[in-house]
């Protein structure tokens, strides 16, 4: 039986990581961190009680920011396989703590490299590592692909680079089989509530049950390459299946822009909206509402404005990438759309908020999260 350590199993890659190696036979270890409230709700469904004999999941606790820790659970598991998809992977919040970020993404990622050379399992431990299409930042080329070069906007992506060059760099120099995916974003109803697209579906679903009254957004303007997170770990999975180790974009080839999926998710509740304005004025007005999935909303209704607290210092307008080598060296092609995920994840974040509105008329007290 195959063994993988996945750090950043908590995260959204991470959980379906877990479960597409689980089904392929694999023993799965991650790794977690401590919090004071259970952050494992993602992989709660495929927990596994380590008191039952032959348990092929297991958590361990740890964090990027301790080598001892991360060489400790690297001897004990003696891993076939290692993703390392463990990071502060919000480009906004890096810029607020990019010391941090720079620790755990960059440096968090040597520690891995060098813990498994210093173990001895450089010829026995693959390794993939997390690479981003915020590496072209300010981008040089349209669509992005492996020869494309880097142009980082962001601490994250900035550690997100180095951690890129050491992988290779390892690879190079002690032969390890090591991997980098430049992976563009990639989303799915498990999408953390601060990032774009999840902000959006789960704003417009709470607010289409009266549970919110307007959704605050930053550049309505920026273009993304927007896959599905379960098409994406796949080929996490694929690049290290092969004789030798490569990196590769991993894309859909196709972009639009975040007024586009604020259209698209209001639509698919049910809600019509026309965009009015420019720059920070811009708002959404609402032209029509189906009374069954959003009977909190009437014509009319503005329902999305701009904050200029959510712009970056430094922006990454567009990003398409051209996944053809990983179609052609590895036959991997997305085989979800961008309509059909934000159809899932709207669907699932209105299930939620039914509910929310539900116990909220019945007098319970419902807490709405907010960044
Ligand atoms: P998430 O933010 O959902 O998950 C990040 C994971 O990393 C969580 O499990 C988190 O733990 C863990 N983590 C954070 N800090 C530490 C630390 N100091 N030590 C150990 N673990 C830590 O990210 P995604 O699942 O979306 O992304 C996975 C990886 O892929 C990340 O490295 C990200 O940068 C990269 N990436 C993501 C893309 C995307 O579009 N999703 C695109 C390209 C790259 P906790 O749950 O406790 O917070
Ligand atoms: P990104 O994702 O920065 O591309 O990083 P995010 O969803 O945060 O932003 C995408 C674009 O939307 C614009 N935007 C907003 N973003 C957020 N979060 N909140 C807002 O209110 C808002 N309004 C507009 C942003 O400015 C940006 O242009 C993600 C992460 O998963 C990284 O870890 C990963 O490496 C890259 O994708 C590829």
């Amino acid at each position: 039986m195959k063994k993988a350590l996945i750090t950043g199993i908590t995260g959204q890659d991470g959980s379906y990581l877990a479960e597409f190696l689980l089904e392929k036979g694999y023993e799965v270890h991650g790794i977690k961190r401590r919090a004071s409230l259970f952050n494992t709700q993602r992989v709660d469904h495929i927990y596994e009680d380590p008191h039952v004999e032959h348990a092929r999941f297991r958590l361990h606790y740890g964090d990027l920011t301790d080598t001892s820790n991360l060489t400790r659970i690297l001897s004990e598991v003696q891993p076939d396989e290692v993703y390392n998809l463990g990071a502060q992977s919000h480009v906004a919040v890096s810029f607020e703590a990019p010391e941090y970020t720079a620790d755990v993404d960059a440096i968090g990622t040597l520690r891995l490299l060098e813990a498994i050379r210093f173990l001895g399992l450089e010829k026995k431990t693959r390794f993939y590592q997390a690479s981003t299409s915020e590496l072209y930042g300010l981008v040089q080329e349209i669509p992005q692909k492996e020869t494309t070069p880097f142009y980082p906007r962001s601490p994250y992506a900035v550690a997100k680079m180095y951690a890129y060059w050491i992988t290779v760099n390892y690879r190079e120099s002690y032969g390890m089989y090591a991997c980098n995916g430049i992976l563009f974003n990639h989303e799915s109803p498990r999408r953390g509530e601060t990032f774009v697209t999840r902000k959006i579906t789960r704003g417009l679903a709470n607010i289409a049950q009266g549970l919110e009254k307007c959704l605050y957004l930053g550049n309505m303007d920026a273009l993304r390459d927007w896959g599905h997170a379960k098409d994406y770990v796949r080929m996490q999975w694929m690049m290290l299946q092969q004789d030798e180790a490569d990196d590769f974009v991993i894309a859909t080839g196709k972009q639009i822009s975040v007024r586009e999926f604020v259209r698209m998710s209001a639509r698919e509740a049910g809600i019509e909206v026309e965009f009015t304005g420019s720059g920070l004025d811009e708002v959404a007005t609402v032209v029509s509402a189906n009374a069954e999935t959003a009977p909190a909303v009437r014509v009319g209704d503005v329902i999305v404005k701009i904050d200029p607290r959510y712009f970056r210092p430094a922006e990454v307008e567009t990003l398409l990438g051209d996944p053809t080598k990983a179609k052609e060296k590895l036959g991997w092609v997305p085989e979800i759309t961008v309509e059909e995920m934000c159809a899932e994840m709207v669907a699932s974040d209105l299930d939620t908020a039914k509910r929310h509105a539900l116990l909220k008329a019945h007098g319970h007290h419902v807490s709405v999260s907010k960044e």
